[in-house]
């Protein structure tokens, strides 16, 4: 099964320009509910972000503009993404390790959480999330 998974969210687009909904509970939607929102933009150029996964966190992350380049990993397989329009959701679930790349200039990612930020949830070291992940330790 990939681990690359979409959220295709509808823009509604008219004459004035383009808007999109994030909703919770309905289809073509956010599968949890949403305790925390942020967003990484001004990422210097060559700069590379994430290098870690939770334990119990399931995330959305959309490009509302310019794009960057996401890597999830499994602790056995490696896929990648890149988030590049403001209609496209990636879903991360639980103990994924991510790294995210190739930010452009412009580029403002916002991600939607489940849970309040916990620095205890994160795992920061690549071979203990590989052990956990495949249940070694
Ligand atoms: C993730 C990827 C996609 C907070 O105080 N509250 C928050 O909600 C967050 C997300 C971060 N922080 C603090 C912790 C650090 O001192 O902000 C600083 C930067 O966070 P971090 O180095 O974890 O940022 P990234 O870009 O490496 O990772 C972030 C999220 O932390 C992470 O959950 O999945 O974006």
């Amino acid at each position: 099964m990939s681990l690359v998974k979409w959220i295709d969210f509808p823009s509604l687009a008219d004459s004035r320009g383009s808007l999109v909904a994030v909703e919770m509970g309905q289809d073509k939607a956010v599968p949890f509910g949403i305790k925390r929102v942020y967003y990484i933009y001004h990422t210097e150029q060559g700069v590379s972000r994430g290098y870690h996964a939770h334990k119990q966190l399931k995330q959305v992350a959309i490009c509302l503009a310019g794009k960057c380049r996401m890597v999830l990993d499994d602790g056995t397989d490696r896929e990648e993404a890149w988030l590049d329009r403001p209609t496209k959701g990636l879903v991360i679930g639980d103990m994924v390790w991510r790294e995210m790349h190739d930010f452009s200039k412009d580029c403002v990612l916002l991600v939607l959480a489940s849970e309040h930020y916990d620095e205890s949830d994160y795992i920061r070291d690549y071979e203990t999330f590989q052990k956990m992940a495949r249940k070694t330790v």
